[in-house]
């Protein structure tokens, strides 16, 4: 898919979630890789480069998509290969496929039989660690709506699909349910990882999460490496995305309207965070952001 094209289905939401929409920015600049013609090394690269900014302009929140895009950058200006290129970039993508099934096998050990799990949102790691669970014990999960896009009702049908149970309740029953249901856990996924350990994810999350520690019910965060943000360590915040509110209501007469689609968990309020290499509290974001991708702090390039 041409990357203005990828760009728009992404701005339109029709491919969402951070995962998949980093690998249809993968995907993209592979093909955009194949299909030039361009044979000066500098100007493929400039043409790359805009490619990639399409692309990363699409929707700001998750970074999941810049690195990937950065990623496709970095390699590109270290080979002239370009058949190599796309190859690196087939494999990167693989490896972000088998991220999310070792997520699944990893997280679904802290879940227990008979557990009782909520989650908010669609979120295709978060579902890994769910239907791999699933596998091997009686889990019952609580979706929310999600609104206003309501992504709960595709993970319900997902797992409704999987012969898991399931019970989808509106946002706002978060904290009756909590108790009425008696839930165990809380799994959602995230869209960015703060060095700091906090997590982004989708509007309502930091809420879930509250209610989650008034009834000392653990919060897990199945998200891949690929999600930790390394422009966090030098105090750049991430936007969050504020969609149109005509995805809310009708306009109301005297009434203005907001639509964040995001929000912030502070590091407090997640017990862990299920990566492709391990379980690690969320304070230990900064390590993996130094250990696995060599971003140390003091030796940033751009302060
Ligand atoms: C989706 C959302 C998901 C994360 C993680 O928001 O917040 O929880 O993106 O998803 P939206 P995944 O629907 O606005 O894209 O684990 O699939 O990467």
């Amino acid at each position: 898919m041409q990357p203005t094209l990828a760009a728009k289905k992404i701005r339109s939401m029709e491919i969402r979630g951070a995962l998949k929409i980093a690998v249809t920015a993968l995907d993209s600049l592979a093909e955009f890789i194949s299909n030039s013609k361009e044979t000066d090394k500098k100007r493929f690269l400039a043409g790359l480069r805009k490619a990639g900014k399409i692309l990363k302009d699409a929707r700001p929140t998750a970074v999941s998509l810049p690195n990937a895009v950065d990623y496709v950058l970095f390699l590109a200006e270290n080979t002239d290969d370009r058949v190599e290129l796309v190859r690196k970039i087939k494999e990167y993508k693989n490896e972000q496929r088998r991220a999310i099934d070792r997520i699944g096998q990893i997280g679904s050990r802290r879940i227990e039989d008979g557990d009782t799990i909520l989650t908010h949102c669609n979120s295709k790691t978060a579902l890994a660690v769910l239907l791999e669970a699933a596998k091997t014990k009686d889990i019952h999960v609580v979706c929310t709506e999600t609104r206003p896009r309501n992504q709960g009702y595709i993970t319900a049908r997902e797992l409704a699909k999987a012969g898991v149970p399931v019970t989808l309740i509106i946002d706002s029953a978060v904290r009756r349910t909590m108790k009425e249901l008696e839930v165990d856990k809380v799994i959602v996924g995230a869209d960015t990882v703060y060095s700091n350990g906090s997590i982004i994810n989708k509007i309502g999350t930091s809420q879930v999460a509250l209610v989650a520690q008034e009834s000392k019910v653990p919060v897990l965060c199945a998200c891949e490496t690929l999600k930790f943000a390394p422009q966090t360590l030098m105090g750049e915040l991430i936007e969050i995305e504020e969609r149109d509110v005509g995805e809310i209501r009708k306009p109301m007469k005297g009434v203005k309207m907001l639509n964040p689609a995001f929000d912030v968990t502070p590091p407090g309020y997640i017990d862990v965070i299920v990566t492709e290499d391990g379980i690690i509290p969320p304070y230990m974001a900064y390590q993996i952001l130094r250990d696995k991708f060599g971003w140390e702090l003091g030796k940033m390039m751009k302060p």
